[in-house]
């Protein structure tokens, strides 16, 4: 089989120019009227991924609850009373097994998630065995395991991790409302690690935590501003977790969401936004407008880490209603194309 030689359809280069945002030119994008935003979004869209095609990434949560931190959202910290129960590391081979089955099902990204407020030496000897297997069946690599040194971040690179996901959650300003057990700078720290050890960085937040818009964009500016900007940035709709703190914060506007991702897309045009956590609470017709906005990734399984994503028929329903190609079904057509063109 020839490879196509045309333009790669999972991109890895942002702009290596650094970006300088303003707080108040982000929110400019904002207070955009809606539909001039909208257009917006999706000329950048078109522009930067003229295939349209949408990246399926499965997540496993590889280490499940019994978190020291606070972490106001999480259902995963041990302090707040959500039922889950704190497990241990899970065998390798559950592991492999839960990747092939998300490569069957056409997912192109494996995410590992921990709850970790930071891997232990031992940790990160199991984990890089993981990354090292989920590699080798031709997936690209996530992990999720809190903070890292920068020696666990280059250990992680050597096992063939390709991404490693840090999220910044929140404006800096809002960061003390929701974590008290650490701070903005610890999150910049790694994400610094990361980048030195040659990692690709997914870094992204939560919107709907009782966040004001200037907070909401002044996530944006730092995640823009970020030295390059993260190839993949997942934004969060915040699931609201009986036991949390963040349970009953005032629901966001659905179309707030929306604009999120508009200006996510705006201001890191080449990124891959991720349609992420919530996406199951807003529905088919707002996650389409979220499409339109630019995002061109979802979570893709049954579940998240701990709560629940829409069924993986249904988000296959819903790309077929919409026309939307998945990153493997594009492959598999450029290659069909090649061939024909080249006759083999
Ligand atoms: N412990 C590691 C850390 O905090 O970086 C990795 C796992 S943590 C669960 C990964 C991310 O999940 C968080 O940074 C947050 O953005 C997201 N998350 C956790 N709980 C959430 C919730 N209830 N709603 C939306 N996103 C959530
Ligand atoms: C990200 O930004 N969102 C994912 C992933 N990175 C690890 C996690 C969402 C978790 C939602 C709550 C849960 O299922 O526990
Ligand atoms: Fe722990 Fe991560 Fe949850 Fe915070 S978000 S409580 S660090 S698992």
């Amino acid at each position: 089989m020839t490879v196509s030689t045309q333009t790669p359809l999972v991109r890895h280069a942002v702009p290596t120019t650094p970006q300088n945002w303003t707080v108040d030119a982000v929110a400019d994008l904002f207070d955009i009227p809606f539909n001039d935003l909208l257009y917006r979004a999706q000329q950048v869209h078109r522009a930067n991924f003229p295939e349209g095609e949408i990246e399926l990434a499965t997540l496993l949560s590889i280490k499940t609850g019994g978190c020291p931190e606070d972490c106001a959202y999480c259902p995963q910290a041990a302090r707040y009373h959500t039922g889950i129960e704190a497990g241990k590391l899970v065998p390798l081979a559950e592991v492999v097994a839960a990747a092939q089955a998300a490569k069957q099902n056409g997912a192109t990204r494996f995410c590992m998630g921990a709850a970790w407020r930071e891997p232990k030496g031992r940790d990160i000897e199991k984990v890089q065995a993981m990354v090292s297997a989920v590699k080798s069946l031709g997936l690209e690599t996530c992990a999720t395991l809190g903070m890292l040194t920068d020696e666990q971040a280059v250990q992680l690179k050597e096992s063939g991790l390709d991404y490693y996901n840090h999220n910044l959650d929140t404006a800096p300003e809002y960061y003390g409302k929701i974590i008290t057990t650490r701070v903005y700078q610890d999150r910049l720290d790694t994400l610094g690690h990361v980048r030195r050890a040659g990692l690709k960085v997914c870094c992204g937040g939560i919107v709907g935590m009782g966040e004001s818009r200037e907070q909401r964009a002044g996530l944006i500016a730092q995640l823009a501003n970020l030295d390059p900007y993260p190839e993949s940035v997942p934004i969060n709709h915040l699931v609201q977790v009986a036991g949390t703190p963040l349970q009953g914060t005032e629901p966001l506007d659905p179309l707030e969401f929306v604009r999120t991702i508009a200006v996510a897309r705006i201001t890191m045009p080449q990124a891959r936004v991720r349609l992420s956590a919530g996406r199951r609470e807003l529905g088919e017709a707002v996650q389409t407008l979220c499409f339109l906005a630019g995002a061109n990734s979802i979570f893709y399984g049954d579940k998240l880490l701990t709560t629940g994503n829409p069924e993986a028929e249904a988000d296959r329903d819903l790309l077929a209603k919409l026309g939307l190609k998945t990153i493997a079904e594009r492959a598999a057509a450029n290659c069909m194309e090649c061939d024909a063109r080249t006759g083999s």
